[in-house]
């Protein structure tokens, strides 16, 4: 099948579709990556957001790529949640060192109620520092992400990880429908999604591909598209994984660009890996926002200086979410 690289929002994509953009020579893929990212989003502009683990580890769930998950023994430090000042403050960093977005993640199977109402606090703290805020905090039912739009609470991190086919080598204790129904329920609240994977779990490129479609053919795009490169962590059943073709992974994030164009495609975890041009092939590909600040949640990130060096040298701005073109 001939690649269809036109970049229109659609939600009827098929395997065959979404594999022939794969299998496309590398510098056409790019190509028209690139192309449909001019046509939605301002050139040269990467939004930057900052995580902060507000409560971590000893997670019920058994995600084989989680270090926070209760069941491998990976060293970290479990964390009650965190209190109020603590997270005011490290949002202000945040703020201070160029961040436009304060994304808040929590090793919960599904929150409780009694926390919910002190992430809510958190939430409305964040805001009147004048940042977007996000939150990752696992399943939600429709009330709880009711309860969370009426915060204010700006987007919902929750990702579907890989193909619904792959998912049960990765995680048995909640299912791919569990993750479509919190999606739909913070979609029905009026939050904005943040939706993506992690490559590099041994998934084939038929796994990639449908992770892919099943984003793009949900009844909305995702306004976010983490593209997570996996952090193989010591102590998981993934630490001995492969390490992916870097061709492969910017194949990804261009893949992402074209079935998803107005999207704010996030090169997410891994970046502490990847040279300055592995980086810059990923732009061209149509990323346009990145996490931000020396730590993701458990594992580490780029420090803020390498990454205010990037930009420089790459003629980067640092920007929200105005980067999407009105007339798109
Ligand atoms: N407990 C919540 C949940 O699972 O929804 C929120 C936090 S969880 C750490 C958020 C996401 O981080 C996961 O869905 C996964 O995509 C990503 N992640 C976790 N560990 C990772 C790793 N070692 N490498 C890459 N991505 C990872
Ligand atoms: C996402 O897709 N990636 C971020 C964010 N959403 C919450 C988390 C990456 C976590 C990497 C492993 C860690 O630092 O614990
Ligand atoms: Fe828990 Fe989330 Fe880690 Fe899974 S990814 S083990 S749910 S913190």
């Amino acid at each position: 099948m001939n690649a269809s690289f036109e970049a229109v929002v659609r939600h009827d994509w098929t395997l065959p579709e979404v594999v022939a953009l794969f299998t496309a020579p590398f510098a056409d893929l790019v190509f028209h990556a690139q192309r449909a990212h001019r046509c939605h989003h301002e050139p040269n502009t990467v939004q930057m957001s900052t995580l902060l683990s507000i409560k971590t580890g000893a997670c019920p769930e058994d995600c084989a790529y989680c270090p926070q998950s209760a069941r491998y023994d990976t060293g970290i430090e479990r964390e009650a949640l965190m209190d109020l000042s603590t997270v005011r403050e490290a949002a202000a960093r945040a703020r201070a060192a160029g961040a436009t977005r304060f994304c808040m993640g929590a090793a919960y199977r599904s929150p409780k109620g009694k926390d919910l109402k002190l992430i809510v606090d958190m939430i409305r703290a964040v805001r009147a520092l004048g940042l977007e805020t996000c939150a990752t905090l696992g399943m939600l039912s429709p009330a709880q992400a009711g309860e969370l739009a009426d915060a204010g609470l700006d987007f919902y991190n929750h990702n579907l990880d890989t193909s619904r086919e792959f998912y049960p080598q990765i995680i048995s204790t909640r299912s791919y429908q569990d993750r479509l129904d919190t999606l739909a329920a913070v979609r029905a609240a009026g939050l904005k999604v943040c939706c993506g994977g992690i490559i590099g779990m041994g998934e084939s490129l038929t796994d990639r591909a449908e992770l892919l479609r099943t984003l793009a053919n949900l009844p909305e795009h995702p306004e976010s598209v983490p593209i997570n490169q996996l952090v193989p962590v010591p102590g998981t059943p993934l630490e001995g994984s492969a390490r992916v073709d870097p061709f492969d992974f910017v194949r990804t994030i261009a893949v992402a660009r074209l079935l998803m164009p107005q999207a704010q495609v996030r090169l997410s975890a891994g970046r502490g890996e990847m040279s300055d041009e592995l980086q810059a092939l990923c732009f061209l590909a149509g990323a346009n926002s990145i996490f931000y600040g020396d730590k993701l949640l458990t594992t580490g990130n780029p420090d803020v200086e390498r990454d205010q060096r990037l930009f420089a040298r790459l003629g980067l701005n640092a920007g929200g979410d105005e980067a999407r073109r009105p007339s798109a």
